[in-house]
């Protein structure tokens, strides 16, 4: 077939060929481009091996990566993504994968806008929850998973060990999973967006739709960076069912409304079901204390309670006093050292 000058040049490179590539399909699938110019991920994006109990989490190589493209495109250089930058960051991708809900989900600056901590706790969210989505975005961005070099460069996103019930005292990850359990009206979410330095007003001011299900941040656990990726369920009824997603959480923190009579039963149902069998290290959190604590009607009083299935005593918390930052600490604390319980003597200090 006698193709036109510029299809027999094609070198079948990325966008600059995409007249030839409508002839010529094959440059363009060796490029990892289908004939409607999209990529294709299982084309340029190695398959990422996950056993069930394992998670992704970014390699430096990918962290590496990132920080390149956030410097990218701060222009102006001010260590933040406008929401113009961040539109010009993603602009490779078929649709911005981040929508006004990032905002609510990781720590922003004065103006809310994301900074590098936030832009890459916003990264560890989505190789933790989506890693297969993640790892097809960073091909969108630009990373390249087959760039010729010897030894093969390390990939972005690697599979952490999976946790066995004997695991080790401490765990190497970076990113851990908190699964926020409670009744209905319990402040789970304020509590979530608590741990981002906002109170119970700017979260009453976050529009519905913008609610996220999934706050993260960073917390120095014992001189290491950890992250901690808040899960906020909304099962109504302690008959309805966790999802195993959930229930494979690093660490569980039951939140009941202190101040309310009929709060706790619900958590210590959940316990009962799902986790007092389970070697999750769980939290009790005694929320909303600005309100006062009451008598709970149930069998044990919450602190009766943890001390029968020998867990922390129950952390007061509230979203109108001081920033309860140190609970966090604490999630975080047993999430990396989840059999280590000396490691959780802070608990018991300050609560
Ligand atoms: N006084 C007081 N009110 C709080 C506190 N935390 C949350 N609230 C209020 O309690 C109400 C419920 O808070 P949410 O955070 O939406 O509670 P939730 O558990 O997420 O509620 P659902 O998702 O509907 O189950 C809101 O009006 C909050 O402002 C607190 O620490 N003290
Ligand atoms: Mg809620």
């Amino acid at each position: 077939m006698d193709y036109p000058q510029e299809v027999r040049n094609c070198t079948g490179h990325h966008l600059h060929c995409w007249p030839c590539c409508l002839h010529l399909l094959q440059p363009c699938c060796r490029f990892g481009y289908s004939d409607e110019l999209l990529l294709l991920p299982e084309v340029l994006v190695p398959p990422l091996a996950l056993l069930p109990a394992s998670t992704a989490e970014f390699t430096q190589q990918g962290i590496d990566f990132l920080t390149q493209m956030f410097a990218k495109h701060d222009l102006d250089q001010d260590q933040a993504l406008s929401p113009q930058e961040l539109v010009s960051l993603f602009a490779t991708c078929p649709l911005t994968p981040w929508g006004p809900e990032v905002y609510h989900q990781a720590p922003t600056n004065h103006r809310r806008w994301l900074g590098l901590p936030g832009y890459l706790c916003l990264w560890h969210l989505t190789a933790l929850l989506e890693p297969t989505r993640c790892s097809a975005l960073l091909a969108h961005l630009g990373f390249d998973y087959h760039a010729p070099a010897l030894p093969a460069p390390p990939p972005p996103l690697a599979a952490t060990k999976e946790r066995r019930a004997e695991a080790a005292k401490s765990s190497p990850k970076a990113v851990y999973s908190c699964l926020v359990v409670g009744p209905r009206d319990a402040g789970k979410t304020t509590f979530c967006q608590r741990f981002l330095g906002r109170d119970h007003e700017a979260t009453s001011l976050i529009p519905v739709d913008e609610l996220p299900k999934a706050t993260v941040n960073s917390v120095m656990v014992y001189g290491q960076t950890k992250f901690l990726v808040l899960l906020d369920t909304d099962i109504t009824t302690a008959a309805d069912c966790l999802t195993p997603l959930q229930t494979s959480s690093d660490v569980v923190c039951l939140v009941y409304d202190s101040s309310n009579p009929r709060s706790f039963e619900y958590c210590a149902r959940i316990y009962l079901r799902y986790f007092s069998t389970t070697q999750l290290p769980v939290l009790v959190v005694a929320n909303k204390s600005d309100k006062g604590v009451v008598r709970q009607d149930y069998i044990l009083q919450p602190e009766a309670f943890c001390a029968k299935h020998k867990l922390p005593p129950p952390q007061r918390a509230s979203a109108r006093l001081v920033p309860a930052k140190d609970i966090f600490l604490k999630l975080a604390t047993m999430a990396a050292f989840p059999r280590f319980q000396a490691a959780w003597m802070l608990f018991y200090r300050g609560r």
